[in-house]
C-alpha cells in the first residue's frame, strides 16, 4: 500500500543501497590483515597509488583481480581487431545506437553568450574539459552499451582525450571484446585494463603511464563508487551510481505481458535492482504478476537465465503498490525519484507535466526503459537512489566548463567602483576599497 511504500522511500541514498556482502568483508579482512571498512580499504588503495604509481596499480590488480599485468594499456591494434572481428549484426546495432546518441547530444543547447546591456560585455565562454576518464564495469555483467552512453556525450562536448578503464578478466586479464569494439566505435583514445578503486585512483592522480584526467564518469561497484566519492575535488565526478531502478505506472489499457517484461528487464540487472509497479487497479497488478510468472516459466519459449538474480531482486526492493488513482501514482513516483519512470498508461502525455523527479521519463508503453538502455539516444547513465532530486542524466554539460566573462566599460566601472569601495570597507578590506575607488574617477 501507499503508506508502507512512502516509509521505505524516506532517506534513500545510492551508497546505502549497495550493502556489503559478508564474503566481501571477509576478503577485505584477508587482504588487509585486519577488520577494515570498504571506505577505509579504498582510502588505503588510493593513498598507495598516489605515492607509488604503476607498481601499486600492478600490485592491487594482482591482489584483487588475480592478474599479473606487465602493461595495462590495451594496444590500439587489439581494439581495432575486436571491432573487425565483431558479429556484423552486433556491430550494426552498436553503430545505430552510437549514431543516435551522437545526434541526440548534438541537439543539446550549449552556448557561449555575451550581453551588452549591463555596462560593457558580460557573459560566459564554454570550454570542454581536456581529458576525461570513463569507468566501464566488467565482472559478471560487462555492458558495452555503457561505453557508448558515456564516451559519446563527452566526444560531442568536444573533450580532446577520452580514456577508458575497465577491469581485466579475473585470472585471465582479458577485457570483453565487445567492450573493446564499442570503445573503437565511440572513438575512445586510450583503454586500460584496470578496474576497481585502483583505476579511479590512477585516473585521479595519474601514474607513470596513465596521465591524470579532469573528470571521471560512469557506473561501478561499491568500491568504485566509494573511490569516486573520495577523489571528488581532486577531479570532477558525474555522481554516485547505485543500483538501477524502474517504476512502471500502469492502468487498464496497459499490456500486462509488456509491463511484465519491462519489470523483469529491470530485475535481472542485479540483486539490488528495483522493479516497481504502481497502478490503481489490483486487477492490473495481478495480471502483470501473472505474466511475470509466465515469462519466468518459459512462456513462448522465452528462456530467462538470470534466475538467481530474479529470485532475490524481485523480493528485495521490488513490488507493486496499489494507488488511489494515476495522480497518486505519479505523486508517489515523484517522492521516490526513480532512475526511470515509464508512464505505460492511456494518454501518457497528459501526465508528463506532473513528473517532477526522475532520471528519465519514458512515455507510453512503446517507449520502454530498454529502449533507453540501448537505442533511443539519451544516455542511460541516470541518477539513482533518489539523487534525481539534485542530479541529472549524464549529458554534454557534464563535460563543459563555463568561464565567466567580465568586460565592463570605463563609465560603468566608474559608476560601480565607488559602490565596490563601500562594500570593501564594510568588509574591512582596505586594498579592495582602494582598487575599487581608483576606477570610480
Ligand atoms: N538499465 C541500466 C543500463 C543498461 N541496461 C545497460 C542494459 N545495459 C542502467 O540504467
Ligand atoms: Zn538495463
Amino acid at each position: 500500500d501507499v503508506e508502507t511504500a512512502q516509509k521505505t522511500i524516506l532517506k534513500r541514498s545510492p551508497l546505502d543501497e549497495m550493502p556489503i556482502p559478508q564474503q566481501v568483508l571477509d576478503r577485505l579482512k584477508n587482504t588487509f590483515g585486519r577488520e577494515i571498512s570498504p571506505a577505509e580499504a579504498v582510502r588505503e588503495i588510493i593513498r598507495d597509488i598516489r605515492t607509488n604509481g604503476n607498481s601499486a596499480v600492478r600490485r592491487w590488480t594482482q591482489t584483487l583481480d588475480q592478474v599479473n599485468l606487465a602493461d595495462f594499456r590495451i594496444p590500439s591494434a587489439k581494439i581495432q581487431n575486436a571491432l573487425n572481428s565483431l558479429d556484423p549484426a552486433l556491430r550494426q546495432a552498436l553503430e545505430t545506437s552510437a549514431s543516435r546518441i551522437e545526434q541526440f547530444y548534438q541537439k543539446q543547447p550549449a552556448i557561449s553568450w555575451l550581453d551588452q546591456s549591463m555596462g560593457g560585455s558580460l557573459g560566459q565562454m564554454l570550454r570542454p574539459m581536456e581529458r576525461v576518464g570513463i569507468y566501464v564495469p566488467g565482472g559478471t555483467a560487462p555492458l558495452p552499451s555503457t561505453v557508448l552512453m558515456t564516451a559519446i556525450p563527452a566526444r560531442v562536448a568536444g573533450v580532446k582525450q577520452v580514456v577508458m578503464v575497465t577491469p581485466p578478466g579475473r585470472g585471465t586479464g582479458e577485457v570483453n571484446p565487445v567492450i573493446l569494439a564499442a570503445a573503437a566505435i565511440a572513438d575512445v583514445d586510450e583503454v586500460y585494463a584496470v578496474g576497481g578503486a585502483q583505476a579511479i585512483a590512477a585516473l585521479a592522480y595519474g601514474t607513470e603511464t596513465i596521465t591524470r584526467v579532469d573528470k571521471i564518469v560512469g557506473p561501478g561497484n561499491l568500491f568504485v563508487t566509494l573511490a569516486k566519492q573520495q577523489v571528488f575535488g581532486t577531479v570532477g565526478i558525474d555522481g554516485l551510481a547505485g543500483p538501477t531502478e524502474t517504476i512502471v505506472i500502469a492502468d487498464e489499457t496497459t499490456r500486462p505481458d509488456w509491463a511484465a517484461a519491462d519489470l523483469l528487464a529491470q530485475a535481472e540487472h542485479d540483486v539490488m535492482a528495483a522493479a516497481i509497479l504502481l497502478t490503481p487497479s489490483k486487477k492490473v497488478a495481478q495480471a502483470v504478476q501473472k505474466e511475470m510468472a509466465a515469462w519466468l516459466e518459459g512462456k513462448d519459449d522465452v528462456n530467462l537465465t538470470r534466475t538467481e538474480i530474479f529470485n532475490i531482486s524481485l523480493r528485495n526492493r521490488s513490488g507493486a503498490v496499489i494507488t488511489r488513482d494515476i495522480a497518486e501514482a505519479v505523486e508517489l513516483s515523484n517522492q521516490y525519484g526513480p532512475e526511470h519512470l515509464n508512464l505505460a498508461v492511456k494518454d501518457p502525455w497528459n501526465w508528463v507535466e506532473k513528473v517532477t523527479c526522475s532520471g528519465g521519463v519514458f512515455i507510453g508503453e512503446t517507449s520502454c526503459e530498454v529502449m533507453g538502455d540501448y537505442m533511443a539516444g539519451p544516455s542511460h547513465v541516470m541518477p539513482t537512489g533518489g539523487s534525481a532530486r539534485f542530479a541529472s542524466p549524464l549529458n554534454v554539460w557534464d563535460f563543459l566548463r563555463i568561464i565567466s566573462v567580465i568586460g565592463l566599460n570605463p563609465s560603468a566601472a566608474a559608476d560601480l567602483g565607488c559602490q565596490a569601495d563601500i562594500l570593501a570597507r564594510a568588509e574591512g578590506l582596505d586594498a579592495h576599497a582602494l582598487a575599487g575607488r581608483l576606477r570610480s574617477a
